[in-house]
């Protein structure tokens, strides 16, 4: 792209040859503290977090806290190569189809690719400045058996960490050598907040660290018990993943050279439990909510958005869709997703002061947002992560207080269709991203509609759905649709009013 030619490369020194439009770091970046240190830096955090971070930063009374990235996978180093050779700055553009607009994000200060620096990455999390450690490592870092929610120990990366303790590979393997070496120095810990996309994440990382540690060291079991603290949070920011399209019109439209910009819509939301044992930010200034408890907040988001997410995924996949927002073109798929949200309803909570009807009309409108170009490969992703945590609880809730399931069990059908048919209506290839995706795709190509060889899976669907007659008959009815009509005439089928013979 020849405009690209001209863009600035993003560094300290650069900020002040960037278009006046552009929104950079009014602060001193040289005297930022490193209070938090965040495990898992990739587009969400920086779309969500740290930017938190650099709009309070931006106020003049507030201290100086910023963070330090850590990367623990592999996969990371890409992050780290990027962030470190832009002093850690990068470009967030929030999308709208009126407005893209670019700022500059500066709280991040300094990033450790732990595989390389793991001494480094372990003194980081252990030294006195680190008051918060923050996690976006999604529900695999945390090693739960999705069916019973329970810490699975015996992985070979967590038994490779119980073995040599300091050198290793995993998040809690940091944690956990981190927090020892606080402890013997006399330290006070540091709170640990978990940013993923799961319910109770913070009762969730709280287990996981216990369970870990005692296995480890019942010593630092009981120290953490007693001392540490593990807020839940509910995060939320659609946040597609970066494109080199992305990065072309980063640099042609802002004139910023940036090796990983991040894209992202302008709604963002984050409730927090105030529930820190060492300090925090005061995030309330810049627009978080501090709450007593995240529950509902929680359970709305994930059965009204991250419900939806999945309920439009297999089916815009399977009727060969690409972005999201070309899903909410289709009038079909829109009301099938606006029924969805209303099936689940009954099993989300009621919070004072939100409208949950405004609450499903702002999500409409947020999927259809065209400039974010969403893939729907991505929210189709390790759906079998995804299905349990978002889906499958609205489903047997439901089941218990003898509400209709017809949508959430269809969606079900759709996942499981999906993975056997292995190509959209048109023939075209699906790109199945799962970590399970060769065994899921293995039981689901034998499945014609009897759906009982996936669903008997109970480190999927547990032991309540698959004992469900209704359900499972939902389930094989979809299969069956969707075989014998395809997507639209069974989405058709399964509308409110529609529905024969179920
Ligand atoms: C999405 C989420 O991964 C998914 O399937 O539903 O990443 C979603 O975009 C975020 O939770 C929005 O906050």
């Amino acid at each position: 792209m020849s405009v690209g030619l001209h863009a600035v490369k993003l560094t300290d020194q650069n900020l002040s040859q960037l278009k006046k439009e552009i929104r950079v770091p009014g602060y001193d970046r040289a005297a930022l503290q490193q209070h938090t240190v965040h495990i898992g830096v990739g587009g969400f955090h920086r779309a969500h977090q740290a930017v938190y971070l650099d709009d309070l930063l931006g106020r003049e009374d507030e201290p100086r806290w910023g963070e330090c990235g850590i990367g623990v996978l592999p996969s990371d180093l890409r992050m780290r190569d990027a962030l470190l050779s832009q002093n850690c700055l990068y470009a967030l553009v929030e999308r709208s189809a009126e407005t893209q607009a670019a700022r500059v994000i500066g709280s991040i200060a300094d990033y450790i690719y732990a595989p390389a620096e793991r001494e480094r990455a372990i003194e980081k999390m252990a030294s006195a400045e680190t008051r918060i450690v923050s996690l976006t490592i999604t529900e695999g870092g945390y090693f739960i058996d999705e069916g019973t929610g329970e810490f699975t120990p015996d992985f070979a990366e967590l038994q490779h960490d119980l073995a040599h303790a300091d050198a290793p590979v995993t998040s809690l393997g940091y944690l956990a050598a981190a927090l020892e070496r606080r402890r013997v120095r006399g330290l006070a810990p540091f709170t640990l907040m978990s940013c993923d996309n799961l319910q109770g994440n913070g009762g969730v990382a709280r287990r996981v660290l216990l369970a870990f540690a005692s296995l480890h060291n019942p010593a630092l079991e009981n120290w953490i018990r007693e001392h540490m603290t593990f807020p839940n949070s509910m995060v939320d920011r659609i946040t597609p993943g970066t494109t080199d399209e992305d990065r072309a019109f980063v640099a042609g439209r802002f004139g910023i050279e940036d090796a990983w910009p991040v894209m992202t819509e302008p709604f963002l939301q984050w409730v927090i439990e105030d529930e820190f044992c060492s300090g925090r930010p005061r995030w309330e200034k810049a627009g978080a909510q501090l709450v007593p408890d995240v529950v509902p907040y929680e359970l709305m988001k994930m059965r009204l958005l991250n419900g939806s997410h999945l309920a439009m995924a297999y089916l815009g996949a399977l009727a060969g869709y690409t972005y999201v927002h070309e899903i909410l073109e289709d009038s079909l798929f829109v009301a099938f997703i606006k029924a969805f949200m209303d099936e689940v309803t009954p099993v989300v909570p009621k919070i004072p002061g939100t409208s949950v009807v405004d609450y499903k009309r702002v999500l409409v409108e947020r999927f259809a947002n065209p400039a974010i170009r969403d893939q729907v490969t991505r929210i189709c992703s390790e759906g079998s992560a995804k299905m349990p945590k978002w889906v499958l609880p609205s489903i047997a809730d439901l089941l218990e207080q003898g509400c209709s399931v017809t949508l959430a069990s269809f969606v079900v059908a759709a996942w499981i269709f999906y993975l056997k048919q292995g190509t959209d209506e048109g023939g075209k290839p699906l790109e199945i991203l799962d970590a399970r995706a060769q065994e899921l795709r293995a039981v689901a190509s034998g499945i014609g509609t009897d759906p009982m060889p996936m669903l008997q899976n109970a480190s999927i669907f547990g032991q309540v759905l698959p004992a469900s007659r209704l359900f499972v008959d939902k389930v094989s009815r979809g299969l069956e649709m969707l075989s014998r009509l395809g997507v639209e005439a069974s989405m058709r089928q399964c509308l409110p009013g529609q529905e024969r013979g179920a």
